[in-house]
């Protein structure tokens, strides 16, 4: 089987970033292993007001360190942190978009979470999704998989018990298919977005939500369909992160063949004015998109 450093050498990645993504594909392990130490709340709050987890938490200050130790990075920016992390000593200028840990309120359920990575060059944090270099989420589901992008169309690896991430699929493509999930609470969703659920619903559209935008997108890149998280009333920018969420998963999406909104705009074009934008949130199959970007046209 293709193992990761076999699948970056045949695409002639280059040798810095080839570092890099191994490095932090790598951390799936120590991660991995946090979990049973990690499973509370700490005591403290991220910039969002959210109580971080104990596993965020360790995660993001573990993925940092790493990074910083390794040089090949000159920026981070994590959902985790109040400030992007510079990093003068750095010989490559790679910058890192990060969710160390997504779903977090799962952790103490034992449902899927995963960690978000967006690579750009250029040593800049605040860049257009559509300008990421590579792309990558490791999901700790039963197995530990990795799914990666770089530009070369979408691929995912597992990780086996000897540490060595493996090639599953190449070329991945995301269906037309018929799965849908969305966040907010319903009685405060904008007239578009309950228009939206409501005809696709009946088109036969199946619920399936899980509180992990990684683990709920994964699934929609496999079977196809669409992850939602909309403005709703209050609350116009949504919940999500444009800079740690919304653009890496967007750009797999797009090198899946699908594609990804704010209902109006292809989030990828969206310059971040600060690393905390939030951001509505429509991404998967792209009969859907077109979809929702018609009926919000529709309602303005
Ligand atoms: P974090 O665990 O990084 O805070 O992210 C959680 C999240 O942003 C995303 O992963 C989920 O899809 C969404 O929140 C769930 O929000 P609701 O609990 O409001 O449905």
């Amino acid at each position: 089987m293709t193992t990761l450093r076999q699948y970056l050498d045949k695409n002639r990645c280059a040798d810095d970033l080839k570092k890099l993504i191994e490095l932090i594909a790598q951390q799936a392990i120590p991660i991995r292993q946090a979990f049973i130490a990690n499973q509370n709340y700490a005591d403290t709050e991220n910039i969002y007001g959210e109580q971080q987890a104990a596993l965020d938490k360790w995660a993001d200050i573990h993925i940092i360190n790493v990074l910083r130790d390794s040089k090949l990075v000159a920026e981070i920016a994590s959902e985790e942190q109040p400030d992007i992390v510079k990093i003068p000593e750095a010989t490559s200028d790679y910058a890192v978009v990060m969710d160390p840990l997504d779903g977090s309120s799962l952790i103490q359920v034992n449902l899927c979470v995963g960690t978000i990575i967006g690579i750009y060059e250029n040593g800049s944090a605040l860049q257009k999704g559509k300008d990421l270099t590579a792309a990558m989420y490791m999901l700790y589901g039963p197995m530990t998989v990795l799914t990666l992008t770089i530009r070369k169309g979408v691929c995912i690896f597992a990780l086996n018990e000897e540490g060595e991430y493996l090639l599953m699929e190449e070329g991945v493509k995301m269906p037309e298919g018929n799965l849908y999930g969305t966040g907010g609470l319903k009685p405060d969703w904008l007239d578009y977005h309950a228009e939206f659920i409501r005809r696709i619903e009946n088109e036969g559209s199946k619920l399936r939500y899980s509180g992990s935008f990684v683990a709920d997108f994964h699934q929609i890149l496999k079977y196809g369909g669409i992850y939602c998280y909309p403005a709703v009333k209050g609350k116009e920018k949504g919940k999500l992160r444009l800079v740690f969420e919304a653009n890496p998963l967007g750009f797999i999406a797009e090198q899946a063949g699908g594609a990804i909104t704010d209902g109006k705009r292809n989030l990828l074009e969206v310059k971040p004015d600060t690393p905390d934008q939030k951001t509505p949130v429509y991404v998967g199959s792209r009969g859907m998109i077109d979809k929702i970007q018609e009926i919000v046209l529709e309602y303005s």
